[in-house]
């Protein structure tokens, strides 16, 4: 179902023309109304007049995280505090958080873009949707949960957490939507296995929206496998909207992102260079309707590819692919780049190997050394020391042709690794600022 069709399957040329008048819209309102946006364009000598074609968008100044450290907590609001009437929040890994702030026409915009989002996963009304994000300052449950009332499902607004009550719940409510983490949604299945639960059977799971942390393909197919639903991404994040920016459709062949309300480039996150559509690089959005927190060039460190060439499913907004890291996710081992999701999709390919695993980076004697944990599935390789040996060399392998560099692999029990049940899960350990053991 397409929830607003003359938007979503609008022709490009008016997409653009949409775009251009929003692009106008937002930087007059920044000018005028955030000194310290204003600053940044007159240093530069730049003024919202200087911005005539969608192109001009490449003159205006990047915005990173930094700008909002350094005006926290209202200062890079567009609207006086009194006019907003909803404040989220997304905590960094240092200091304060970063706030976001919306208008009542912002949450309105929010809503829609979610039902459209949840619309695109095949998202029925009268579908019953568990909430497994936790309800607070993240911007992930309140997004989802107006974005399903809209289209008309019941949200059973659970929360993050409390595993055995949410299969309960699931079961005696005959849940057909999941919302969660990809992790989250693969230790639902995990638990529901150990609690002798026939999820074909007993559950009626048939789509779930999996967003908020990186995963692969090879963990979309394992959460398939497990919990029997089709699994679908979604992506977001607070400075820009919260979820809602980008969504599968039922063709799986990248996320729709909503262009309608936000124009999007890639650069290189190196060099700040903007990339040609279609080249791999960092995700930099701008705003193009929203009131309180209007945000231009916004860098937001993740890595994808844009693809604007047709969609079978009708909609005509570019799509991007699977993020594929952080810019500063990136570990640089011995000089060599490597991303956590090229160990993920490495170990996942392995049969016997489960999709539960940690990656450690150590300093030993000046050098960096690269280890992962993982789990095996087959509890009888316990003992069957010889299998387990031949298990572990093969996955050695793997990574060394995937990645380049030798990895030390430790495969662990089964269950032995911590499941993150609230939150992002944290799957990288860099102990390389720790002193040396
Ligand atoms: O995670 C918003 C969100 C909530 C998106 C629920 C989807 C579903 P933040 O907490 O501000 O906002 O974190 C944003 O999370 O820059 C990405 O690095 C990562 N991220 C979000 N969605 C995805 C995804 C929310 N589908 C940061 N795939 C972003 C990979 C994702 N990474």
């Amino acid at each position: 179902m397409i929830w607003n069709k003359e938007r979503e399957t609008m022709p490009r040329r008016e997409i653009e023309a949409l775009q251009l008048e929003g692009l106008k819209w937002t930087v007059d309102r920044v000018y005028e109304r955030v000194p310290y946006y204003r600053a940044k364009m007159d240093a530069i000598g730049l003024k919202p007049k200087h911005i005539r074609t969608l192109k001009d968008v490449q003159l205006l100044p990047y915005m990173t995280k930094q700008d909002f450290r350094d005006n926290y907590p209202f200062h890079n609001f567009a609207v006086p505090k009194e006019e907003l009437v909803r404040i989220h929040a997304s905590s960094g890994t240092t200091g304060k958080p970063t706030v976001v702030g919306y208008t009542r026409n912002d949450l309105e915009m929010w809503t829609e873009l979610m039902a459209r989002i949840v619309c695109q996963a095949g998202v029925m009304p009268g579908d019953t949707a568990q909430i497994a994000f936790s309800y607070g300052l993240f911007t992930g449950a309140f997004g989802l949960h107006y974005g399903l009332e809209r289209v008309g499902c019941g949200v059973v607004p659970i929360g993050g957490g409390n595993t055995e009550k949410q299969l309960m719940l699931m079961e005696d409510f005959g849940t057909t939507v999941l919302i969660a983490t990809p992790s989250y949604a693969l230790y639902l299945g995990e638990r529901a296995q150990e609690l002798g639960i026939d999820i074909e059977k007993r559950l009626k799971l048939r789509v779930g929206l999996f967003g908020s942390e990186p995963w692969t393909e090879e963990m979309r197919r394992a959460i398939e496998n497990s919990l029997h639903i089709k699994a679908t991404d979604n992506y977001g994040m607070s400075e820009l909207i919260g979820p809602g920016v980008a969504g599968d459709c039922e063709e799986f062949c990248g996320m729709h992102i909503a262009e309608d309300h936000f124009l999007v480039e890639t650069i290189d996150s190196e060099s700040g260079e903007v990339l040609p559509v279609g080249s791999e690089g960092e995700l930099v959005f701008t705003s193009l309707d929203k009131e309180a927190l209007p945000v231009i060039r916004y860098r937001t460190r993740d890595i994808s590819v844009i693809d604007d060439t047709p969609c079978a499913c009708g909609r005509t907004h570019a799509r991007m692919r699977k993020i594929s890291g952080r810019a500063d996710d990136m570990l640089i081992i011995r000089g060599v780049n490597v991303f956590p999701s090229q160990i993920e999709s490495a170990l996942l390919g392995i049969s016997g190997i489960g999709p539960h695993y940690q990656i450690h980076v150590y300093r030993r004697n000046h050098l960096d050394d690269l280890e992962v944990l993982v789990e095996f599935t087959d509890d009888t390789l316990l003992d069957n020391y010889k299998k387990l040996m031949a298990l572990t060399e093969h996955a050695r392998e793997k990574l060394y042709n995937t990645l380049g560099i030798h990895v030390k692999v430790r495969l662990v029990e089964p269950h032995s690794i911590e499941r993150t049940q609230i939150g992002k899960a944290k799957r990288v350990f860099d102990h390389r600022n720790e002193p040396e053991q």
